[in-house]
């Protein structure tokens, strides 16, 4: 047992614009932008790779654009297109998963642990995605394959377009260790001035500060940068309908690596969590199980189930299969938790009828 998640971060390539080349065959190999006309102040939305060899960015002004490559074609887009083709695009995704957070019409993470295909290798699973999105849509995507989504959308990033990138555990530290901060999610223009005043470049740079240095520093945000310096990541890829959801969890007074002692808490936090389900009057669909190691370290197993349900023994039985899906009993826990998501929509309301 491996013990990790395998998340992969999947991005299509210059969406908006590779969607109008392949739909307009005269468009294709030549500098197209989608975006506002440059009399409007408009700006792009984005620029094919063609376009990007002349410097053309997302966010430039249009004006501009046309300053740096005068025989750039520019396109308005057109949304209820891209709206369209994205959900062509994640029915592929939940072929393999409904563990799907989205990012924007054509980004997501997807947390393929567990998948509908029985697939062990995460890379295999991009690969064949990036294949299916080729073959059914004639689009490129690239991807990022990890073990969490700090990871694996750095990863997606490397080898665009049309790109597959891997990071393997034994790769995380080589990796991390070079990456410039200013790559980490969340370092926004405020942080990265501070770090760059501390003469901080690189994540490993960032490794010599202590978590309670780095607390002082930038407040909560200290913890995080902490540990994504290491690579570490514990968010939940949270799929769409789980932007709520409810979830106990509980400290040890001392680290434990007894079974007995943690199945026992892991009870009771569920037992807490599917009360709260219940007197929401609802059912849910992903189990959610979180420990965090006496060395401070966390991990998230999340299982999505046929069906919703609220019933207790059941979502005990799954909670205890993704315990042992972690590094438990091997190694101490300080904490632990359940977490319930992907609840079942509330009914719709009847139609009202006035010829009734
Ligand atoms: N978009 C936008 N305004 C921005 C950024 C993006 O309207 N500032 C739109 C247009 C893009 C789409 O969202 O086609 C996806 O954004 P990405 O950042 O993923 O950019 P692309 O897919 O265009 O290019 P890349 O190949 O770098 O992913
Ligand atoms: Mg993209």
């Amino acid at each position: 047992m491996s013990g990790y998640r395998k998340i992969i971060h999947i991005d299509m390539d210059a969406f908006y614009a590779s969607v109008e080349q392949r739909d307009n065959p005269e468009l294709k190999g030549k500098p197209v932008i989608i975006g506002g006309r440059a009399e409007d102040r408009g700006v792009l939305a984005t620029a094919s790779y063609e376009a990007r060899k002349f410097g053309l960015r997302s966010a430039m002004s249009t004006a501009r654009a046309f300053k740096l490559c005068p025989e750039v074609i520019l396109l308005r887009p057109d949304f209820a297109k891209y709206k369209a083709i994205s959900a062509q695009i994640y029915e592929i995704y939940k072929e393999f998963t409904d563990i799907i957070e989205p990012l924007s019409l054509d980004e997501c993470y997807l947390d393929v642990t567990e998948n509908k295909k029985g697939m062990t290798s995460a890379t295999e699973m991009a690969v064949r995605m990036k294949e299916m999105i080729k073959e059914r849509l004639d689009l490129t995507a690239s991807a990022g394959v990890s073990v969490n989504k700090l990871l694996a959308k750095l990863a997606s990033e490397q080898r665009k377009p049309d790109g597959i990138f891997v990071i393997k555990p034994e790769q995380i530290k080589s990796f991390i260790f070079t990456l410039p901060v200013k790559e980490l999610y969340g370092v926004g223009r405020s942080a990265l001035k501070r770090l760059e005043l501390m003469g901080i470049k690189t994540c490993g740079d960032l490794q010599q500060y202590s978590m309670v240095e780095l607390i002082k520093l930038f407040g909560s945000f200290g913890e995080t940068l902490y540990y994504f310096a290491r690579g570490y990541d514990d968010r939940p890829v949270v799929s769409e309908h789980e932007v709520k959801s409810i979830g106990s969890e509980h400290t040890l007074p001392i680290d434990s690596g007894s079974l007995k002692i943690i199945k026992d808490l892991l009870y009771e936090e569920l037992k807490i969590v599917v009360a709260r389900l219940k007197s929401a009057g609802l059912k849910a669909r992903t189990v959610t199980v979180k420990v965090k190691y006496a060395d401070f370290v966390s991990s998230t197993r999340s299982k999505s189930l046929p069906e919703y349900t609220d019933e207790f023994v059941y979502l005990f039985e799954i909670c205890l299969a993704l315990l042992a899906k972690t590094e438990v009993p091997q190694k101490k826990i300080r904490l632990i938790g359940a977490s319930l998501s992907n609840f079942e929509r509330e009914p719709q309301q009847p139609e009202l009828n006035f010829f009734d």
